[in-house]
């Protein structure tokens, strides 16, 4: 497992200034928004350069409609995805994750033929499969994101995006990011549903149930350590809280209250020893 933090969680003026916060922090790796990144991508290669943290991955957020009834916006979304994936070779990223649908549903309801969520999984997995030759041949990762139900309707679960994955036949490069505050809200009993879920895992993104920082909530992250290393996880574990996207305002804030935070999640034993100060 390797530790690493959203970049606006982080106080800095320019990326290098943002890059040496996570590095004395004791971080290893960055997670970037995929919006606004293609003009920033020289000035992270330098931060990456100088510093030696890394690009977990690029996140591509709530860009584009990937499930939309009209072909142009489709076309849109996805080209807005290739470039995702093209900035994420460029940074060195392991993945690029992605939500394929925020809110409610753009698809017809075409019951008794088929139902909306049909639909969504049938034009999701038409994506994938070209998609899925294309983050393979550049030599990324895509990560499928479930998010909590006041965020969209289309996959809340792991079990949800394990659907997705088993249909394109586990894909070694179509992998699953579990967002644990996500997770809070979903998932029957979250640390099963790691457990059950090992071989699907690729991402996780890390706050507590309330999405505050690790140990100012109610999750265990004891539990959840051990349900990743029974799974033998070596992915990114990713600091995502607050307000993710919008973080930059209090990231004095989680300057002053990461050091507790880190203690607490190394304590659990999801940090090795030497891997954060
Ligand atoms: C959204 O709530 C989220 O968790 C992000 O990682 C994806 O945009
Ligand atoms: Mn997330």
């Amino acid at each position: 497992m390797r530790l690493a933090i959203q970049e606006d969680m982080l106080p800095g003026k320019t990326a290098l200034e943002r890059f040496q916060q996570a590095k004395a922090l004791g971080f290893a790796g960055m997670e970037v928004w995929a919006s606004g990144l293609t003009p920033r991508v020289p000035e992270l290669v330098d931060a990456i350069e100088e510093t030696g943290i890394v690009i977990a991955a690029v996140n591509h957020g709530r860009q584009g409609r990937l499930l939309d009834p009209d072909i142009d916006e489709r076309e849109r979304g996805l080209a807005d995805f290739r470039q995702s994936v093209v900035n994420g070779v460029d940074l060195g990223a392991t993945a690029v994750i992605l939500v394929p649908h925020f809110a409610e549903p753009t698809l017809p309801d075409l019951t008794p033929y088929k139902s909306v969520v049909q639909l969504e999984y049938e034009m999701l997995h038409n994506h994938l499969r070209t998609l899925s030759d294309y983050v393979y041949a550049i030599g990324i990762d895509l990560y499928i994101e479930p998010v909590n139900r006041y965020e969209t309707h289309f996959i809340n679960t792991l079990a949800d995006a394990a659907r997705v994955r088993r249909r394109i036949k586990d894909h070694p490069h179509i992998k699953i990011a579990a967002d644990l505050f996500h997770m809070a809200m979903e998932e029957r009993n979250l640390v099963q549903s790691i457990r059950d879920h090992a071989a699907d895992l690729g991402y996780v993104h890390l706050a507590d149930s309330n999405r505050r920082l690790p140990g100012q909530g109610m999750l265990d992250f004891l539990a959840v350590a051990s349900a990743l290393k029974d799974a033998h996880f070596t992915g990114w574990v990713t600091l995502e809280c607050g307000s993710p996207g919008h973080n930059a305002e209090f990231a004095a804030h989680y300057w002053a209250e990461l050091p507790e935070s880190l203690l607490l999640l190394r304590q659990a034993g999801l940090i090795d020893d030497g891997e954060s100060s």
